[in-house]
């Protein structure tokens, strides 16, 4: 078997080429060009897959791409994936997120209809939610361009799917990490600076919303379940979550209690990182998968923030192996001067105790 995956270089493009690997697939990634190569989590694996250049602004690369690889399967990973991004670049995150997916299609209709689709959807599109848990038929209503994106980036697929006879499923994915998730998201930004201020290296982090609740999963189940959709006899599209939902909060309180700490002691608040419209409750429900693709998360949240902790305090302490090598270190202090936040005229920081 024959697998392209666009986002290769991502959290999940890289669990989702090991995983295929075990399976003896054939890879193919896809990259866009950089001027610094960005191959840090699929360094493992370099030299048994394959990696070429192209973008999903550019049709005619993924038209070449799909000509000349001929894979059985696509799985479009690629996006513009961070939200607070996607208000500052909302035009760009259309581009990419919800054009892109038109691009592929069409790229595959032409080039290799035969292929099943795999297209990367998000809980981001129930937004402000209608319906506790979230299920395949909840209605959506999307609170950012990146949730507006990826709704487009669903319908169309599912459109594919009508009108072509295209075997195109989308996966409605709620929150997956891990410790190659990047920096910016939540977790890991919290789990990464509750290693760094037990080790000493910074005293305090800066967050948005602590109330804010999600539905958190192992990335690495989650590849499994995008593979297990493109199984089926028939194309159809499925909610991937765990079903159990925590605070941002929860988070806090996990990852700096494994270290002994107290996040009340090192959190702060800081009102860049709050968003225009915020997603308050994400809370997914899988028995569709569970029962049609004999699919279950095998990672708790307390084991999966564990795991990012101690990865991360084994990468900042210098005490890493493997892993030192598929992750880039960056210290979390640099994240209070990154572009993570969306910048405001009156920040405000308030600390907790
Ligand atoms: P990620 O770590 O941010 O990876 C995104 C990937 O997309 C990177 O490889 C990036 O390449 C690539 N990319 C971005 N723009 C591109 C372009 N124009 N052309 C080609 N490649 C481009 O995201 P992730 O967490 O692995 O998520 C994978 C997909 O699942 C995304 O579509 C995301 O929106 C969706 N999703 C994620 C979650 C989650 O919780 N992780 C949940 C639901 C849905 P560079 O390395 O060059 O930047
Ligand atoms: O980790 P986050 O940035 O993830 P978010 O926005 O839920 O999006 C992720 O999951 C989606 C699936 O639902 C994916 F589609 C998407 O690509 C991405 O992978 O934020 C989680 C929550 C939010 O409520 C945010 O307001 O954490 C809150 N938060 C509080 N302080 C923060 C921070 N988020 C970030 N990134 N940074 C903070 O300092």
């Amino acid at each position: 078997m024959r697998a392209l995956i666009t986002g290769i270089t991502g959290q999940d493009g890289s669990y989702l080429a090991d995983l295929l690997l075990s399976k003896g697939y054939e890879i193919c990634g896809m990259v866009r060009r950089s001027s610094l190569e960005n191959f840090g989590r699929i360094e493992h694996i370099r030299d048994q897959i394959t990696l070429v250049q192209g973008d999903l602004l550019d049709s005619s690369s993924l038209e070449k791409i799909l000509r000349d690889f001929s894979p059985d399967e696509v799985y479009n990973l690629a996006a513009q994936s961070f939200v607070p991004t996607s208000w500052e670049q909302p035009i760009l995150t259309g581009e990419f997120t919800a054009l892109g997916v038109t691009r592929m299609l069409e790229a595959i209709r032409q080039a290799c209809p035969q292929a099943r689709f795999y297209q990367a959807s998000s809980s981001e599109m129930f937004g402000k939610v209608r319906e506790v848990p979230q299920k395949e038929s909840t209605p959506f209503h999307p609170r950012s361009p990146y949730g507006v994106s990826k709704v487009y980036g669903h319908y169309i697929t599912i459109n594919a799917r009508e009108s072509y006879g295209l075997f195109a499923v989308s996966g409605i994915l709620f929150n997956h990490e891990s410790p190659r998730r990047g920096l910016e998201f939540v977790t890991r930004k919290v789990t990464h600076a509750a290693a760094s201020i037990k080790l000493g290296m910074q005293s305090y982090v800066e967050l948005g919303n602590l109330d804010s609740r999600r539905d958190w999963g192992f990335a690495g189940d989650y590849v499994d379940a995008m593979w297990r959709m493109l199984q089926q006899e028939t194309a159809e599209d499925y909610v991937i979550a765990t079903g159990q939902t925590h605070e941002v909060r929860d988070l806090c309180k996990v990852a700096f209690g494994d270290l002994g700490l107290d996040y009340r002691d090192h959190v702060r608040i800081n009102t860049d990182y709050i968003r225009p419209a915020e997603v308050d409750l994400l809370i997914g429900d899988p028995s569709k998968a569970k029962n049609r693709l004999g699919w279950t998360p095998a990672v708790t949240f307390e084991e999966l923030v564990r795991m990012m902790v101690r990865s991360d305090y084994d990468l900042l302490s210098g005490r890493a192996g493997q892993s030192k090598k598929t992750t880039k270190i960056v210290r979390a202090d640099s994240l209070l001067k990154s572009t993570d936040k969306i910048i405001s005229p009156k920040t405000k920081v308030e600390v907790l105790r």
